[in-house]
């Protein structure tokens, strides 16, 4: 791909070049180091995950486009050739059991030779597998079995040993304990057991690693989901200890949630994890990060970054940043362009907010001008600047045209079929 992309830069070197010295005149006009912009936006990296990578579907259907990932092997294969295009998809985070690493030493090896790292590492609970003994129909972690609960420990202490093989440095518990119907269950006694089995789970992590309590308000769960939001899954992060942090999926909040001000409040008390991004309209969409309210997408950025600033955090390496989206229409590989794009856009545009002006405008309860300084930042076109960050990195100035350019998804095709079905969801 070194070849292609650097052909592709040269042809769009002009237009590119016009484009961000406006832009660069613009910032520097506003005392913004533009080098330190683009070193920063450089350093940021947005896990793929590995269940992403085939086409998704609804319980309607599903309509694979061809070439799917077969295995793993092809898998960071496909998440290599992203990070190769953007060079901002440098990691790629595992769902076990439906990724199993076999030979970790080969899996490393291919990795490191895309560049990639290994993200957080995924426990699956919520599906019952074809040797296991018991089922986890109701529940896994909170059941009021405890054998069930032994077996989902074990499940997530395996995962940890096939995450310390890859280098990985973190676990991602998400459960789908809960209840359908009222009465179902003994909410004091399932967070008591969930608590007790998490306990279990911690007590396994490496003294590096961090595990992250990933919350959902609902399903597949309908009446109570026993990590249902941010309060819950802090109270158990909380409870367990200092290397226990909630995960904020963007799509797992009732509507119209304000997810900005729990990211600000869970940040400030240094719980905050890590990311799934995604986008919805109505529930857990999984759609491309961006595509429908990219505003909120700034907003959450906005306390992100100005949160960590003050707290002295690392922007790319003290949170854990990764996708959990899936495709029902378009190419998943395109769609991952696109949602690390989008967050690539909303993070520079919140590094461009005028902190000082918006202190002042906050103190001074001027409602108007706080608003006006927020979207004069939003409002700029920094696309220009993301796609200088990615060329200084060795990437593609417009990875989707590229990718279309040298007919990517045909290729795939023709390697592996037109017939083949990623694992995952
Ligand atoms: C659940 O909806 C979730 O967001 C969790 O992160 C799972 O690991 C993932 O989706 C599975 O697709
Ligand atoms: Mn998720």
């Amino acid at each position: 791909m070194r070849e292609e992309i650097l052909r592709h830069n040269e042809s769009n070197h002009l237009n590119q070049q016009h484009r961000f010295d406006y832009l660069k005149s613009i910032l520097e006009a506003k005392q913004i180091d533009v080098e330190s912009l683009l070193e920063k936006l450089g350093d940021f990296q947005i896990a793929i995950p590995s269940w992403a990578l085939g086409t998704g579907g609804t319980r309607f259907g599903r309509f694979p486009g061809g070439g799917e990932p077969r295995n793993l092997l092809e898998k960071i294969e496909d998440v290599g050739m992203l990070h190769a295009l953007n060079r901002s998809s440098g990691a790629i985070s595992l769902h076990i059991p439906w990724d199993i690493p076999d030979n970790a030493q080969e899996i490393r090896e291919l990795a490191a030779s895309f560049d990639l790292k290994f993200d957080a590492v995924n426990s699956n609970t919520f599906q019952d597998q074809v040797d296991q003994e018991y089922s986890y129909k109701f529940g896994s972690l909170q059941h009021v079995d405890s054998k069930v609960r032994r077996q989902a420990v074990d499940h997530n202490i395996e995962v940890i040993r096939h995450g310390v093989a890859l280098g990985s440095k973190s676990l991602t518990v998400w459960l789908s304990d809960g209840s359908c119907f009222p009465g179902q269950l003994n909410f004091r006694k399932a967070f008591e057991n969930t608590l007790e089995s998490l306990t279990d789970i911690y007590e396994a992590l490496p003294p590096d690693w961090k595990m992250f309590v990933e919350y959902k308000a609902y399903e597949p769960n309908f009446y109570s989901m026993t990590v249902g939001d941010w309060g819950q899954s802090l109270l158990y992060a909380t409870k367990l200890g200092k290397k226990a942090f909630t995960l904020v999926d963007l799509g797992h909040h009732l509507p119209n949630a304000n997810i900005e001000q729990i990211v600000a409040l869970v940040l400030m008390e240094r719980k905050l994890g890590g990311f799934h991004f995604n986008d919805s309209k109505y529930g857990d969409d999984d759609l491309t990060v961006g595509s429908i309210k990219p505003y909120q997408l700034f907003l959450i950025f906005n306390e992100l970054v100005t949160g960590m600033d003050e707290m002295g955090l690392n922007h790319a390496t003290d949170l854990g940043w990764m996708i959990d989206a899936s495709h029902n229409v378009k190419d998943p590989l395109e769609d991952l362009l696109q949602s690390v794009e989008a967050i690539k856009i909303a993070y520079a545009q919140s590094l461009i907010i005028d902190r000082t002006a918006l202190t002042k405008a906050q103190e001074e309860n001027d409602v108007v001008l706080c608003q006006e300084i927020m979207q004069e930042a939003y409002r700029t076109d920094v696309r220009p600047l993301v796609a200088e960050a990615r060329k200084r990195q060795g990437g593609a100035l417009d990875p989707i045209q590229l990718f279309r350019e040298e007919n990517v998804r045909q290729q795939l095709i023709n390697a592996r079929g037109s017939k083949v079905l990623a694992t995952g969801l």
